[in-house]
């Protein structure tokens, strides 16, 4: 089969999502997210948001004036298990990122490979859903040009992240098994300019507290969506088989699955 051209994967991305119909809200309504969608209660903000801001919209920017001094730290520092100390202490030059599931070409890419791929840096301001906002610069490789590579097969509906840090009582372990972080996004956003696996804060290599070495940005999106320590990425088509079936490590505990903002 021949490779899909950039415009045939966001057209197909597009039309996975559905939402740049809007207008044609009559066959939108028949895919099946879309009706699992109404059914929860995330439907109107959702709608609202996408058709009021477009699905490529994008995030505010700011000037390198408006950087926070020093950025603020939120959920886990460092994840501590013994394989994460291992790949830290090595400059994680035996990370690879892992890409799977609903694609046709299986990816490991290491971190050399991610900066070798084109980047992009933007200056954005983060929103936690605590109530804290903090200005950063973030520089790192966008994650519609790592699934082009994959190339993702037509029923690829959402992108999951899967983060080497153990949430509460868990000790160190597979990363595959909960309660290890975990967050989701859809194509949508997954292909959004500013989605980006960040490599770089403030012209730094990305800091271990910040998720080293890639962090997920999603600039449109709430602060717990951003994945750090990302070790693995997955497309699938549904998750509500995968952990607690919310697409999220915070959604499992009932935070809304859409955090756009
Ligand atoms: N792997 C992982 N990613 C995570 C978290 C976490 O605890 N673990 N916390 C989330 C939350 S709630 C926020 S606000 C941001 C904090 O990112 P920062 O520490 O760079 O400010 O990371 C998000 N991503
Ligand atoms: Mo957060």
């Amino acid at each position: 089969m021949a490779k899909p051209t950039r415009r045939t994967f966001l057209a197909r991305a597009a039309a996975g999502g559905g939402v740049l119909a809007l207008a044609g809200c009559k066959s939108l309504s028949q895919t099946r997210w879309i009706q699992d969608l109404l059914a929860s209660g995330e439907a109107l903000t959702f709608y609202v948001q996408r058709a009021l801001a477009g699905s490529d919209a994008l995030a505010r920017e700011y000037s390198k004036a408006d950087i926070a001094p020093s950025f603020r730290v939120n959920g886990s520092r460092d994840p501590g298990t013994e394989r994460y100390k291992a790949l830290a202490a090595g400059g994680f030059r035996d990370w690879q990122l892992e890409v799977g599931g609903l694609v046709e070409d299986p990816l490991k890419l290491s971190l050399a490979a991610l900066r070798a791929m084109p980047s992009r840096t933007q200056i954005t301001r983060h929103d936690c859903v605590e109530g804290w906002s903090c200005i950063g610069e973030w520089t790192g490789t966008p994650l519609s040009a790592v699934l082009e590579t994959a190339r993702p097969k037509a029923n690829a509906r959402y992108v999951m992240f899967y983060c080497a840090d153990p949430m509460g009582q868990a000790r160190g372990g597979d990363e595959s098994e909960a309660p290890f972080y975990y967050e989701s996004l859809d194509m949508i956003e997954a292909t959004h300019p500013q989605t980006i696996l960040a490599y770089e804060l403030n012209g730094e290599p990305l800091p271990i507290a910040h998720g080293a070495p890639v962090r997920l940005r999603a600039e449109r999106q709430l602060g717990y969506k951003m994945a750090k320590f990302v070790m693995r990425i997955e497309l699938v088509e549904s998750f509500a088989r995968i952990r607690g079936g919310r697409g999220g490590y915070w959604e499992d505990h009932g935070y809304n699955w859409y955090a756009g903002i």
